[in-house]
């Protein structure tokens, strides 16, 4: 056992050590290799960076990472000093805030879930999870693209039942919607990603799990029911034999589906987030006074994402197929030219997604994206292609946005912020609701658009046709708005 004493000795780069859940480690010559770099570590060399790692990283990690002679052991209990946490004002008045939340059955859309969360969640998260890229003009567009697409309803159909159960990638699902990856759950709630998890077991719906997850791989799959289908979402390394490792791990494990990012070769500039990056954190804040080099533009998510591997391409397609019988899904494509070298590759489909609005600004909505994509794959193959699924992404929020989808013909939708949102705010109760809200608002929706089942979803049951004026939709300007004075008129003389 190791005195608080001794380890507060390794404290530098020469010789950094650390403390995770009571155990020390040695990590000075992981400091190069850490992938939100070496100056993160150095803010806690001899000292206990577990409130620090927990959120970021999943349980294993360190251990997993650094070979078994640099687990130096467990701190001895005697030696630690007790501090009695000082609970900041902030952290006090936002515990008050999440003791008086709405009821969960006053949430009556999933917009609801956002409002709340906005209001209890820690300044970083909020920041962290609801930021876009450069001036957010394509994460606003993603919501007003829906708002150009009108319905068609029809009329006498005898609505009595309607069914909207589906099958995604060959695997039941109760709701024509996954739950689309989204990294660090563990920012807003304890339980993080296994809130989804444990919501999407009981009713039927199937996640995607995050590369970036809080929880560990595994944590999640042992939180799934036997037979429950997840997903897994892949950021591709830059050393391909933890790729394969992590891929043929998951399908091991029972995954049915591998979705890899290929939008984020680099991550978008999330200014938000990269404001937040050493607010109220004391540690940072000395960093940032005592150390050169410290990348103080930082948000959250670009100091960790510096393993993604920029020169992935067509090229590595491949590979992929080489190492796992998962269907293999391409997550991030925009344009018909890519859909089509997509179908030709041979993968089993393609997310039509712009990240939530988190990568290239001004990029079009994944909904805009499919009306183009569709006239260009009926030209090349059957339609709808058994083979090949289409899933759009981005902005969705209730059933009638799943619906001008679907009836475009999207083989179902992903909603990442929505379901995020619901646990942030009430935890695996927020997500079940948010499924039920969706149950029934497509139950409403399709009745009165007479579509009983989805395939009676048609495209002549909405009318797309302003979908590509994106006239009205002009976002605000925020450097007009906020900072310039208004233009002034010509004034009187005084009197
Ligand atoms: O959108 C994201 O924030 C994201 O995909 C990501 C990528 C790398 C690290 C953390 C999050």
């Amino acid at each position: 056992m190791l005195s608080t004493q001794t380890i507060s000795e390794h404290a530098s780069e020469d010789s950094c050590w650390i403390i995770v859940h009571g155990k020390v480690y040695d990590v000075t010559g992981f400091l190069d290799e850490h992938p939100g770099g070496s100056k993160i570590i150095l803010k806690y060399a001899g000292k206990d960076a577990t409130e620090a790692y927990e959120p970021i990283h999943p349980p294993n990690a360190i251990i997993d990472n650094l070979s078994t002679e640099k687990h130096l052991g467990d701190v001895d209990p005697s030696t630690v000093t007790k501090v009695v946490k000082v609970i900041s004002e902030a952290e006090k008045q936002r515990q008050a805030l999440i003791a008086k939340r709405p009821p969960l059955d006053e949430i009556l859309n999933l917009h609801d879930f956002e409002a709340v969360a906005k209001v209890i969640l820690p300044d970083k998260a909020w920041a962290y999870y609801s930021s876009a890229s450069d001036d957010e003009i394509t994460i606003r567009e993603n919501r007003a693209a829906y708002q150009r697409v009108w319905f068609r309803p029809r009329i006498l159909r005898d609505v009595t039942v309607v069914d909207w159960s589906t099958t995604i990638l060959g695997q039941k699902s109760n709701l024509p919607v996954y739950i689309s990856a989204t990294a660090l759950g563990k920012l807003g709630h304890p339980d993080g990603e296994l809130n989804l998890t444990r919501a999407a077991g009981k009713h039927g719906v199937i996640q995607m799990i995050p590369t970036l997850a809080s929880c560990s791989f595994d944590e999640i799959v042992d939180a799934a029911l036997p037979n429950q289908p997840l997903f897994l979402q892949l950021y591709v390394n830059r050393d391909r034999t933890i790729t394969k490792r992590y891929v043929q791990h998951a399908e091991k494990r029972g995954v049915k589906g591998l979705f890899i990012t290929v939008d984020a070769p680099q991550l978008g500039r999330r200014e938000k987030d990269m404001r937040m990056k050493f607010v109220g954190d004391d540690a940072g804040a000395k960093v940032q006074e005592n150390m050169s080099g410290v990348k103080k533009d930082e948000g959250v998510a670009r100091a960790i994402s510096s393993f993604i591997d920029p020169s992935l391409s067509w090229k590595d397609l491949p590979w992929f197929r080489s190492i796992t019988n998962m269907p293999i899904i391409l997550k991030g494509v925009s344009t018909p030219e890519d859909a089509v070298l997509a179908l030709e590759a041979g993968v089993q489909g393609i997310v039509l997604s712009n990240h939530g609005g988190r990568q290239l600004d001004t990029s079009r909505s994944g909904l805009e994206n499919l009306i183009d994509i569709v006239n260009v794959l009926k030209t090349r193959g059957p339609w709808p292609n058994p083979n090949f699924s289409v899933f759009v992404d981005g902005g969705v929020r209730r059933a009638s946005d799943v619906l001008k989808a679907l009836a475009l013909g999207a083989s179902a939708v992903g909603i990442g912020r929505g379901f995020l949102y619901a646990f942030c705010s009430y935890g695996e109760a927020g997500v079940e609701k948010a499924f039920k809200i969706l149950g029934d608002e497509l139950e409403m929706n399709m009745r009165l658009l007479g579509a009983r089942n989805l395939k009676e979803l048609v495209p002549e049951m909405v009318d797309a046709n302003a979908l590509q004026a994106h006239v009205g939709a002009t976002p605000r300007d925020n450097l007009f708005d906020s900072t310039y004075q208004p233009l002034r008129l010509a004034e009187f003389k005084a009197a």
